[in-house]
């Protein structure tokens, strides 16, 4: 899967790459070729070049965390995913499901440390009730305004999303083949993702999307959602004015032509969820044409000219105000913006380690790197790329912060989706689920990169603490 560069990384510039770097200076839109060349080309020092160029123009120097935590709600999933490691069965040894005393317990926790922000997800647990999804967002919440704060709560992926439709019986219906069976789905999110909202859920993470591609999913992840049904529940969420996130598991059976059609799936979504808040296309090229299959699936199937193509990385037109919370670029955020759209392409290398594609190596740091500055080229309409550090590592995350990211996340304290041993020096200790990195060292980490660190919050306005007590913040 992975090329052999067999010209040195030094030989020199890559000239085919002189037209893609023409259009990058422009503000154009990369096509498929072009995204295939950036992968191809032994020049990767242009390419990381390029997405810098970009990140840069968006972002200027700042570079983002938050103050967050994980909460991983149960590890219990009906799934048997082949590239994941977290999953147990009920009665399997370490299977866990936490309860509401626990759930109150990190967010006491989280306001102590002054996070601004709990992500929460788990497997789909079916033993448990949809009230205990509700229960989980309105803890949380009540328990952050108890203590005089609050918490943004971004929690439950597109697939958890689905299983909780079809726990509350509402997903009925919701595979009937064609138009019918589609209008279903969507009202059955719809209802699921109201009801979270109601209890405080306030965006979804971007987890479980792994690549759009059908081959892959049938071989690697059989019993999850497909592209089209991740993109929906994202839709809905877009148009409840719920901001989501997007991801890309990378690294293990699929090809990179298979990341590269990800991401224009991806770019084509938020094409229509910028459109959906009043964003007009800038001089209209050509776009994917995704469409469905016969077997009623998306998939890409060519290039056309009719989508609107909604770019944001054109030079000299800084983020429009509410897509650049906290940019350098705009100053100070702006209050109430428009909301419903993907803030962010998460990246996400491939850990092997426990699973059971164990036997396979895993994406290399060249190719993580490469990945990540080919998601910054071609998602021109995506305002953040994030290096995820708990699974980039710190000092590669930092690196990306010069090759297209502009977020690292933040100090996430427990993570147990993937086990790394980041060793001392980084947090409290080696021990695997323990992932934590105080402040001081993502700012240390970004200025060292030769950013300034800007605290966020989970919408990406920029955050103010209280100097007196810095639990304390406002945006
Ligand atoms: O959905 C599972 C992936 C995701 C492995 O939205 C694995 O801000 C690598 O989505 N190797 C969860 N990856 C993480 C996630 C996330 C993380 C940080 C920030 C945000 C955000 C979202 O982790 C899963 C799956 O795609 N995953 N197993 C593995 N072995």
């Amino acid at each position: 899967m992975t090329t052999v560069l067999r010209e040195p990384t030094l030989a020199g510039r890559d000239r085919r790459l002189d037209a893609i770097a023409e259009k990058v200076d422009r503000g154009d839109r990369l096509s498929l070729a072009d995204g295939e060349l950036l992968y191809a080309t032994p020049d990767l020092y242009t390419v990381l070049g390029l997405a810098d160029k970009v990140r840069r123009r968006l972002h200027g120097y700042a570079a983002y965390y938050n103050i967050n935590r994980h909460l991983n709600y149960s590890n219990v999933c009906a799934l048997s995913c082949k590239f994941c490691e977290f999953y147990r069965k009920q009665d399997q040894e370490g299977a866990y499901t936490r309860d509401m005393a626990y759930v109150r317990e990190e967010a006491r926790k989280a306001v102590e440390a002054g996070a601004t922000e709990m992500h929460s997800v788990g497997g789909l647990n079916p033993y448990l009730p949809f009230s205990y999804y509700t229960e989980l967002v309105a803890t949380i919440r009540d328990e952050a305004r108890r203590l005089g704060s609050d918490l943004h709560v971004k929690a439950f992926t597109a697939v958890e999303i689905v299983h909780l439709a079809k726990i509350a019986k509402v997903y009925k219906g919701a595979n009937a083949p064609g138009e019918e069976g589609r209008a279903a789905r969507r009202e059955a999110i719809r209802w699921v993702l109201t009801e979270l909202k109601n209890a405080g859920l306030g965006s979804l993470p971007g987890g479980g999307a792994e690549v759009f591609d059908d081959r892959v999913h049938d071989e690697a992840y059989k019993g999850k959602i497909r592209s089209d049904v991740w993109l929906d529940v994202h839709r809905v969420a877009h148009e409840l004015g719920l901001n989501t996130n997007a991801t890309m598991l990378y690294g293990h059976i699929e090809d990179r032509r298979d990341r590269l059609v990800h991401m224009l799936m991806l770019r084509r979504a938020q094409d229509q969820a910028l459109a959906r808040l009043g964003y007009t296309g800038v001089a209209p090229t050509w776009n994917v044409c995704v469409q469905e299959s016969e077997s009623g699936h998306l998939g890409y199937r060519g290039e056309t000219s009719d989508a609107p193509v909604i770019t944001l990385t054109r030079p000299g037109t800084p983020l429009p105000e509410h897509l650049a919370f906290g940019s350098s670029a705009t100053g100070q955020p702006a209050a109430g913006g428009a909301s419903g759209y993907y803030q962010t392409i998460i990246p996400l290398p491939f850990f092997p380690d426990g699973s059971e594609l164990e036997h396979l190596p895993g994406p290399s740091g060249l190719e993580n790197l490469r990945t990540l500055a080919v998601a910054r080229l071609m998602l021109d309409n995506f305002p953040h790329v994030k290096a995820f550090w708990i699974m980039q590592t710190l000092p590669m995350a930092q690196l990306m912060l010069q090759n297209g990211a502009d977020d690292l996340d933040g100090t996430v304290v427990w993570y147990d989706i993937t086990k790394v041993n980041h060793g001392a020096g980084q947090g409290s200790g080696s021990a695997a689920t323990n992932q934590e990195v105080n402040v001081w060292t993502l700012q240390k980490a970004i200025r060292e990169a030769g950013f300034e660190p800007v605290e966020r919050d989970t919408l990406y306005r920029r955050v103010s603490r209280d100097t007196a007590d810095g639990r304390r913040w406002s945006v």
